[in-house]
């Protein structure tokens, strides 16, 4: 096989995957999301809880992570805390795709949900 119809190949297979449909014009890029349980933010992440009082496990995003659907992570309408270490702003959304009612997330924050906050992130990005 000749070099161009390798490299051909290879893009035909990598850029689906490089690029998901959809995704190629947001700004999000690279997701290293990871879960997490009991109380351990892994470190330079923003974390969701499902508690309160940043317990009950979650979810740890870091800079230029996104979820379009939370449901995706089994963690729709859960959140119930966050704390961000990722050392940027993030911004979660009430509604998947990054839609509906959103907040801003500061730098070094943390924060129990308010009761019209609470389990109602559905999208989330850093
Ligand atoms: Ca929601």
């Amino acid at each position: 096989m000749r070099v161009p119809s390798v490299l051909a190949a290879l893009s035909a297979a990598l850029l689906p995957v490089v690029f998901p449909q959809g995704a190629a014009a947001d700004p999000v890029g690279i997701n290293r999301v990871q879960t997490f349980s009991g109380t351990v933010c892994p470190a330079h992440s923003l974390c969701l809880y499902n508690d309160i009082n940043f317990s009950g496990g979650g979810m740890a995003l870091q800079l230029h992570d996104g979820v379009q659907n939370l449901d995706d992570y089994q963690f729709n309408d859960r959140m119930s805390a966050w704390a961000n270490g990722s050392g940027t702003i993030c911004y979660w959304y009430g509604d998947a795709y990054w839609q509906g009612p959103s907040r801003q997330i500061p730098v070094h924050t943390v924060h129990n949900a308010t009761w019209w906050e609470n389990d109602t992130a559905s999208s989330v990005r850093c």
